[in-house]
């Protein structure tokens, strides 16, 4: 039996685009049609039904909530604010208050308004101008009912997917303009974080605490060559630090938001810049089981990153965690190790302040579309109908008692 503290954040997380429907002046809705991808369409409706989904994020024992606001609703055209967007967000953050649970909001989650993309999106020399504009009148209109606020979902991966390897939009494939948008994305942070904070105190509020969602993967040495273990070495500086390091030496981190899902294995064919960054082991003499889209489940990787992260003296919030697998019972057992391994973890002093499952809906999985299931909650797309998931039940119970017991 395991327990965890009293106060612990228990929940769930989603993003707006994924979940929310019609999101027709973003990036991303002109994008998925272009490139003849699945379209997100009406994805789960929950733009209309968050009621519904937070009444059911309740019943499900769940006392913290994730998401996102989108954007391209708020500032659909360049320097005109939506107010019937800002207030539809007001009502959501209301939402969940009056059902006791605590919001976590997300500033930045993969998408952006069309405007900003054909202004050169993260290219732009005044994107972090433009971010800091709109942060503004978010963080003005919601400050009162928010407390944690993350700026930037999981920049890394946006960066290397958008301008690396160009499966996400805008498709390019340029190192140097992706090192271009990492510095306006490192720089929309910082500025974002500094104005949070002025905002709060102009308000006289209680501080908020303000971080990113920073995707780290567990980078393990395929054998225990030393080529595979720098390499393994200069992966986790690079792709999971790198931001953090930043971060935290412009003193522009109040926690880190941390989202796990899967591990590398690294096994490095020659000395070579791009071997060192790129070489994954192609053999299966280390298998494990894997989710939907062929990740490998690796629980004890949460535990070796958290105790990585000791070294800041910074809280932590596991800002997402999830499997998208057609067997529920697999769902269960992914959640149960991972939180056995995070609590492993605390026990060792990595102080947690929450843990957020990823997602509280089946959802809108980006280039993949609804194929993958990462949902406590079942959706079907046709009828918008939800159904709880045996996983999502079993889930409620530590939720509710703070307590992870075999039985
Ligand atoms: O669905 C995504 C989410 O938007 C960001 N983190 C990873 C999830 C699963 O791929």
């Amino acid at each position: 039996m395991l327990k965890f503290p009293d106060n612990f954040l228990w929940g769930a997380a989603t993003a707006a685009y994924q979940v929310e429907g019609n999101n027709d002046r973003s990036d991303w809705w002109r994008w998925e049609k272009e490139a003849g991808k699945e379209n997100s369409g009406f994805a789960c409706c929950h733009y209309d039904l968050y009621e519904l989904d937070f009444d059911l994020a309740k019943g499900l024992g769940h006392n913290a909530h994730r998401l996102s606001v989108e954007w391209s609703r708020i500032e659909p055209e360049e320097g005109k604010f939506s107010e019937a967007a800002l207030k539809h967000y007001v009502d959501v953050i209301q939402a969940l208050r009056a059902r006791n649970i605590e919001p976590v909001v997300t500033l930045h989650h993969f998408t952006n308004p069309i405007w900003l993309a054909d202004s050169g999106g993260w290219e732009n020399k005044k994107a972090a101008a433009f971010f800091l504009r709109y942060s503004g009148h978010v963080v003005r209109a919601l400050a009162k009912y928010v407390r944690y606020w993350i700026t930037l979902n999981e920049p890394t991966i946006y960066f290397s997917h958008a301008y690396i390897f160009g499966v996400w939009p805008p498709q390019k494939k340029s190192i140097w303009k992706a090192m271009l948008v990492k510095n306006h994305l490192a720089a929309a942070h910082i500025k974002t974080y500094r104005l949070i904070h002025r905002i709060y105190k102009e308000l006289k509020l209680q501080k908020p605490l303000v971080s990113i969602a920073q995707h780290m993967q567990a980078f393990v040495p395929c054998t225990s060559s030393v080529k595979n273990k720098f390499a393994a070495f200069l992966r986790h500086q690079w792709f999971n630090l790198g931001l953090i390091d930043n971060f935290v030496r412009h003193k522009a981190l109040d926690f880190i938001g941390l989202n796990y899902y899967s591990r590398q294995l690294v096994d490095i064919e020659k000395w070579g810049i791009r071997n060192l960054f790129a070489d994954v082991c192609k053999s299966t003499h280390h298998p494990v089981k894997k989710n939907a889209v062929g990740w490998d489940i690796y629980p004890e990787g949460l535990c070796d990153l958290l105790l990585k992260l000791k070294k800041y003296n910074l809280p932590v919030m596991i800002t997402e965690n999830g499997i998208c697998t057609p067997e529920d019972a697999l769902r269960w057992e992914f959640i149960f190790e991972h939180l056995e391994h995070m609590h492993r973890a605390m026990e060792r002093g990595v102080p947690v302040l929450g843990y957020l499952y990823w997602s509280l809906l089946d959802n809108f999985e980006w280039d993949k579309g609804f194929g993958p299931r990462f949902g406590l909650i079942g959706i079907d797309y046709t009828t918008q109908q939800r159904t709880i998931r045996e996983s999502a039940v079993k889930f409620k119970q530590v939720c509710q008692t703070g307590v992870l017991s075999n039985a």
